[in-house]
Parts: structure tokens; sequence; C-alpha cells
């Protein structure tokens, strides 16, 4: 096992790395900019790096600072965390040619599930269900022949983007014409990379993604699925486990299929696959070669520490466990706690006067945050992750409720009355919820 790890990240995640290091008895490396020098994941650290300023290019995407912190410290392996670095397959690389470990999946798969077009030939190839359409379209006289072939209304997405950045519907053949040049200068300006591809739009999707852990030698196990498609303008809000929009039959086949899928790859570490539903039909379309935000709902469900797994996994260990001897029990849910107004989401950095994190069963915070800290404007502005675990969705729920109002955030505006909202709201409390219920209900700023 590593004796020292380098975490490359920030705030939340950066803290829950080190837990998890700290309770395997490995020695942790914290690095930061000017601005995180206070901050918490820096203060449990047992040595810190500032590795730049604020802006994030100068520190948390400096390679050379990173490499450079790990050859100070001695560190063995260095995990990426979220955003940032951890998709960056040149990254993962260059730390394996620097007789380090990436606690990640291998360069290939991080390249192969980067280029969106490709991935999606690979899962279609390996037996996967995509949305119809898919293929790299160079100019608008093949766009007008793969939109008639998919049918309209189409959806244009750039092969290099992801997350939803640079996608544009098209309902008709007009509105194609017009934004086809378009999209392609935004995907080359955003993503130095042109390349677009169509897809069939689906109107009214759930967002359902797969959580896989791979050994890279032939065992891959999945940790159920995760709701994700409360979110407003892409950035999640909420996610829970199990779906309450699937039965049964459906989440053991989509489950089942991401893991199968993921044995023929010979995955290595974590890995979510997205998915599209509608109609009782399940679309894949991406997968994220890193850990997640919503991490934890998966754990509270299955029992099963993701980081300690990828550590493990990185380290050369074998999974140990088959899909047979994970449980499933009961129902999470987690609200991504923001510093922002809970109507305009604009930003709110600023100094935490008051600070109580609520507890008692069931009940996980996730969060850097302490009284006195300042949340630095420069970065992410999720500031805690409350995560709730109930045997049944009621009992989840209700927990939620009485946990949302022992929370206590002062000095800075945050999402909570948001969450309070969203979870006393009837379509959420059925379950009864697509990827464009909450801007169409809640959000006035559209
Ligand atoms: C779609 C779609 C509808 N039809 N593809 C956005 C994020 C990226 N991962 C894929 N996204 C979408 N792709 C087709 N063919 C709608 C979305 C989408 C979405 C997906 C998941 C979660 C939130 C979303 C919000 C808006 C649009």
């Amino acid at each position: 096992m590593f004796d020292k790890v380098l975490i490359a990240n920030r705030g939340e995640i950066a803290l829950r790395i080190h837990r998890a290091c700290r309770e395997m008895g490995i020695r942790t490396v914290a690095v930061h900019s000017t601005a995180d020098a206070n901050a918490m994941h820096v203060r449990l650290a047992d040595e810190s790096v500032c590795i730049g300023p604020p802006a994030p290019r100068e520190s948390y995407l400096n390679i050379p600072a990173i490499l450079s912190a790990a050859a100070i410290t001695g560190a063995d392996a260095i995990h990426p965390g979220l955003g940032f670095l951890a998709e960056n397959a040149e990254f993962a690389q260059i730390v394996g040619e620097h007789d380090l470990v990436f606690i990640g999946p291998s360069p290939e798969h991080i390249r192969l599930m980067g280029d969106k077009v490709a991935a999606k030939r690979a899962a279609k190839e390996l037996g996967i269900p995509v949305v119809p359409g898919g293929d790299a379209v160079n100019d608008i006289v093949h766009a007008r022949q793969e939109a008639d072939r998919v049918g309209y209304p189409i959806l244009v997405k750039a092969a290099a983007g992801g997350g939803g950045r640079g996608m544009r519907v098209a309902r008709d053949q007009g509105e194609l014409e017009t934004m086809f040049p378009i999209a392609q200068a935004e995907a080359q300006t955003f993503f130095g990379n042109g390349a677009l591809y169509l897809e069939r739009f689906l109107a009214k999707p759930r967002h359902i993604e797969v959580q896989i852990l791979g050994d890279g030698q032939g065992s891959v196990v999945h940790l159920g699925e995760r709701d994700c498609s409360l979110q407003r303008k892409h950035q999640k809000l909420v996610e829970e486990t199990p779906s309450p929009g699937l039965n049964l039959t459906e989440r053991r086949r989509i489950c089942d299929l991401a893991a199968s899928t993921m044995r023929k790859l010979g995955y290595k570490s974590a890995g979510t696959l997205e998915f599209l539903y509608e109609n009782g039909q399940f679309f894949f379309i991406e997968m994220n070669t890193r850990l997640q935000v919503e991490h934890p709902i998966s754990e509270m469900v299955t029992g099963i520490d993701v980081v300690r797994e990828q550590i493990r996994i990185a380290a050369g260990a074998a999974l140990g466990y088959r899909q047979e001897d994970i449980a499933f029990a009961g129902h999470a849910i987690e609200c991504r706690i923001n510093a922002e107004h809970p109507d305009t989401f604009a930003p709110s950095p600023g100094t935490i006067q008051r600070y109580h994190a609520p507890g008692g069963m069931g009940v996980r915070v996730d969060s850097a945050l302490y009284r006195g800290y300042t949340v630095p404007p420069h970065y992410d502005s999720l500031i805690a992750k409350l995560i709730v675990h109930g045997s049944s969705r009621n009992e989840c729920l209700m927990r939620l409720r009485r946990s949302l109002e022992e929370f206590v955030v002062s000095g800075i505006e945050t999402t909570i009355p948001l969450h309070q909202k969203i979870m006393t709201a009837d379509a959420f409390l059925n379950g009864d919820y697509d990827i464009g219920w909450f801007e169409r209900t809640f959000d006035h700023t559209l």
C-alpha cells in the first residue's frame, strides 16, 4: 500500500480523499493556491505545498507545480479528485512517467471517454443502446443528411464537449443551417476542436447514471444507479438512489449492462456511465472516468467506500468481492449546498459567521467549511453536501427535511432554503421529475 498520497484538489472532495487515506494509514499531502492557505484540506493534511496563485490555470491545473510538490514531499501516488485534472489523460500519463501512481483509470480509457464520438461508438460496439445519431459531421451537407436520417428535432453536440457544454437544438433544417457554423466555431474556440455530432433530441428524459468499480484484473461490479435529473443549467442540485423512476427490472438491466460492458473494456478504477431514460428506454450518452460529487449516495446504500476502493485498486489490489456480495439497503439523497443566492443563483463568497452542521442517524455532511472560513470567489460554489440515508424513500425525505432545518450557515447566502422548497414540492415527493422539471417549476431567472 502507498505510504503517502498527494491530493491534487481542494474543498470538500480533498477532505473526502484525505479521510479515506487516513483510515487506510496513508499520510497525505495537500496542495493549495495562495487563496486556499487557510482551507480545511490544508489544515488536516500531514503536509502541504503552495502550488501557485488563485487562478486554477496557475495552481490546481499547473502540472509541473503539482509534480514538483509530489517530488519534494516523496509522495507515491496522486489522487486527482474531480474537476481540475481528474479527466486529463496527459496528466494521468505524465504522473505514471514520473514513477508515481495515478489513482484513477488508465490514460487510454480517459482519452477514449473524453472523445464523446469515440466513446459512443465504443459503447455501441460493446452492445449498449445509444441515442440515434452520433457520427462526427464535418460540414453542413453531411449534417443535413445525418439530421434527415435521425429525424428532427436534433441536438448538435461538440465531440470534445460533455456535461452539456456546446449543445444546441435544431427543430428543422432551417434552424440547423443557421446554427451549424456557429456551433462549429464555438466548439473550436471552447474546446480547441470543432468536431460536432448530431443526436435525436429527447424532450423529457431522466438522467440516470451507473456507478461502477473495476480492478483491471477481470472484475467489475456496479454500485447501483443514481437519478441526477434534478438540475439547473447542467449543475446538479439533488441526486438520489435508487431512482424513483425505474422499476426493479429496469434497474437491474441497466446496472448489469454497465458492469458487463466495463468488464469487456477491462476498466480499472471508479467510473460512471451516464444514460438518458425516456419511455422505458435507456440511451448511453457519456462516461465519466473519475470520482463524482454524488458518489456518497451510492456509498450510503452499499456500505462500500468508493475512494478507498480507488486507492486499493490503484495499489494493485483485486476487488475481492462479487456483484452478489453487494447488498443494496434503503434510500439515499444528496443535496448540493452552494454559496449562492437561493433565488438568483448569484455567487455569494464571503466569511462564514456561524456554522452548525446537522447530524444524527443516517446523516452525513461532506464539507470543508468552518466558522471564520472565507469562501473564496475563484472556484466552484459547492460548499457542502448533505447526504441522508433512510430505510425507505419516505424516511429519507423526512430525515432530509429535519436535517435542512438544523443546518446553519450564516455570513453568506446558501441554497439551503431552495432545498427546503424542493423537499416539499409534490412532483419531487412523488418522484415524478425529469431533467427540465426544476427549471420549469422554480427557476424565475429564466
Ligand atoms: C441530450 C439531451 C436530450 N437529447 N441528448 C446534457 C449534458 C450531457 N451530458 C448530455 N446532455 C443532454 N443530452 C439528447 N439526445 C438532453 C441533455 C440534457 C441533460 C442531460 C442530463 C442532465 C441534465 C441535462 C440538462 C439539459 C440537457
